[in-house]
């Protein structure tokens, strides 16, 4: 049985999408956050890192969102999200762009509130980074559905996540193909059930 620790408002939603895309059964392990908005201690007792999404699956706990969903499809799927051979570099470009370079400038801008705003420095450099790669994205989603053309995969699973943040910091305002991509998503049966099961994937807004 595959054993899912999901932290609500984190990165781990996006393991029960896929988990339910792939249509396996799992159990799900649901963790707060502290009031520092961290993992609590609970988490370290299954990985060090304690981070999430930590799976359990074929006897090893996993961590790394990409490298999770690159082996539940590969190894658990049955075909399901497959991607045809042509599109597989592809595939594994957007899958890891989503951690790789795109989730740390991101992430800190819209934690920014949280620190109090930044340095000059420090704010000069996420906001220009940010901004190229949203630039990047709203260019390559034109005439697009998915991250592949037609394809929908795990790599817009990974992406659905930082697509929120990027809603909530106000970026898709001036980028119409990212929200109407945002707009899909959303309408996917696994992404509601998602919301369901593991609840928001951000904090709700300060009124
Ligand atoms: N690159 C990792 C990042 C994992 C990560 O930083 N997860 C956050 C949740 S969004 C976490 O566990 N934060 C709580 C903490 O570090 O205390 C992945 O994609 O799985």
């Amino acid at each position: 049985m595959i054993i899912l620790h999901h932290l609500r408002i984190s990165r781990s939603s996006r393991i029960i999408w896929l988990l339910e895309e792939l249509g396996l059964d799992y159990d799900l392990k649901c963790y707060d956050r502290t009031p520092e908005f961290r993992a609590p201690p609970e988490l370290s007792d299954i990985h060090p890192l304690g981070k999430a999404p930590t799976v359990e699956v074929d006897g090893r706990v996993m961590v790394e969102s990409g490298a999770i969903i690159e082996y539940l499809v590969e190894r658990h799927g049955g075909g399901r999200l497959a991607v045809p051979d042509e599109e597989r570099s592809a595939y594994l470009e957007w899958l890891h762009f989503a951690e790789g370079t795109l989730a740390m400038p991101l992430i800190l801008n819209s934690l920014k509130p949280m620190f109090g705003g930044f340095g000059e420095r420090l704010e000069g450099f996420v906001s220009a980074e940010v901004t190229k790669l949203l630039d990047y994205m709203e260019a390559h989603m034109a005439g697009r559905d998915w991250l592949l053309g037609g394809t929908f995969s795990g790599a817009d699973i990974n992406m659905g996540y930082l697509v929120e943040h990027m809603q909530a910091t106000g970026l898709l305002d001036s980028r119409p193909n990212l929200a109407a991509y945002r707009a899909r998503l959303m309408a996917r049966d696994g992404y509601k059930k998602m919301i369901e099961l593991g609840g928001p994937l951000r904090p709700p807004a300060k009124g």
